[in-house]
């Protein structure tokens, strides 16, 4: 008779704290520990597929935290999943969305867990099963987040000499605007012409704050400005990023294709921040970034501080890409004090191999996994 069909079998889900190198202060949070939801899908061919959903202190990035991401899976995705055929990603991720809102970052460690299975399965890796590689060697940039100049500017010294990395994003938008030009200004002016610099204000600006803002960070030689203003401001994102010439990343305000339909539609000008966790997969995101390449915004590969799992989904989706004009910020694995994979993902000359298949080309290390699992 016919072959039976593959199916998935069971869903876990494991929360996993580990400790970051150095306090990594944003606008919103300072994280000392970034907690990633690790996701092990187990299919009836025998097959493992694993995916990772991640977010950034708590709740206070976004609606999803690690918990709800947890539970969420395990009381409403999971059972939609299970006893379902394997193979059929597309379907699978219709059904999701057909009866689940929201929770893009439980979705996307789900959809790269089917995909990392479906790599497996057929012994390639998840970039050729989204059409094939345009590049295996991505670059990364650093995020420069200590709180302190001094430390932040020994910090980027560091990485430039090891030829880690030479593109630096801050995160400002916690002190006062004045507080925050001058820090700024003062590393752009130690790197010089070394190194590009960025800044990403993750909200904390209204308008007319970030009209003075960011006008003193183009006189500092700033190269790119991100999400400034409310995520919701789609208005004042567009306004800002034509008023300037500096150019406008737009991050949280672009979650999914949706967002930026709404925002080239309105006029916007600039590049558009990716992050499977924002879409809710590889798949989604890159959906958003062919809409972004049909109309002429710029492209970015962003993180949401994920492990390696996370990261290197990431990395397979952003490698089918022909362009980012902003290159990536895969960098999250290097902000964790330790990891949970067998082998981690290899930095080097300013960015980070693609690793190779089948799937993601990841494995776990079960000790790490049990260590640092939340009991
Ligand atoms: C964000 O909003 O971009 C990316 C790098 C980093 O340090 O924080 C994240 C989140
Ligand atoms: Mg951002």
């Amino acid at each position: 008779g016919a072959p039976m069909p593959v199916v998935i079998e069971h869903i876990e889900t494991q929360l996993v704290d580990l400790p970051t190198i150095r306090p990594h202060k944003l606008s919103m949070a300072t994280m000392g520990c970034q907690t990633l939801v690790i996701v092990r899908m187990r299919h009836s061919d025998g097959v493992e597929g694993l995916g990772e959903g991640t977010t950034i202190g708590g709740l206070s990035y976004g609606p999803e935290s690690p918990e709800s991401i947890k539970c969420n899976i395990d009381t409403y995705l999971a059972p939609l999943l299970i006893g379902q055929s394997s193979a059929n990603i597309n379907a699978l991720r219709a059904r999701m969305n057909r009866h689940v809102r929201g929770n893009t970052i439980a979705k996307s460690a789900l959809e790269t867990a089917l995909l990392d299975a479906q790599g497996k399965r057929l012994e390639v890796s998840v970039a050729t099963l989204l059409g094939g590689t345009n590049h295996d060697h991505l670059p990364v940039l650093w995020t420069l987040a200590s709180g302190d100049t001094q430390q932040d500017i020994e910090e980027a010294f560091q990485r430039l000499d090891d030829r880690r990395h030479c593109d630096f994003k801050l995160k400002i938008g916690a002190n006062s605007v004045d507080q925050d030009v001058n820090h700024v200004a003062m590393i752009k002016e130690a790197l010089g012409e070394r190194a590009s610099i960025r800044v990403d204000i993750n909200q904390a600006w209204d308008e007319s704050t970030a009209v003075r803002g960011i006008a003193a960070l183009q006189n500092a030689g700033i190269d790119l400005i991100e999400q400034p203003v409310d995520a919701r401001d789609k208005a004042a994102m567009i306004r800002l990023s034509r008023r300037f010439n500096v150019s406008m990343l737009a991050d949280e305000a672009v979650q999914d294709t949706r967002d930026g339909l709404d925002l080239v539609c309105g006029g916007f000008s600039g590049a558009f921040a990716l992050k499977i966790a924002k879409s809710g997969g590889p798949l989604e995101a890159l959906e958003l970034a062919h809409l972004a390449q049909a109309s002429g915004m710029e492209l970015y590969g962003g993180t949401m501080l994920e492990g390696t799992i996370g990261t290197a989904a990431s990395l397979h989706a952003w490698s089918t890409l022909s362009e980012m004009a902003w290159g990536t910020e895969m960098f999250g694995p290097l902000l964790l004090e330790d990891d949970i994979v067998a082998e981690p993902l290899s930095y080097h000359e300013f960015g980070v191999e693609l690793p190779a298949g089948p799937g993601l080309g990841i494995t776990l290390d079960e000790d790490k996994l049990t260590h640092y699992s939340r009991k």
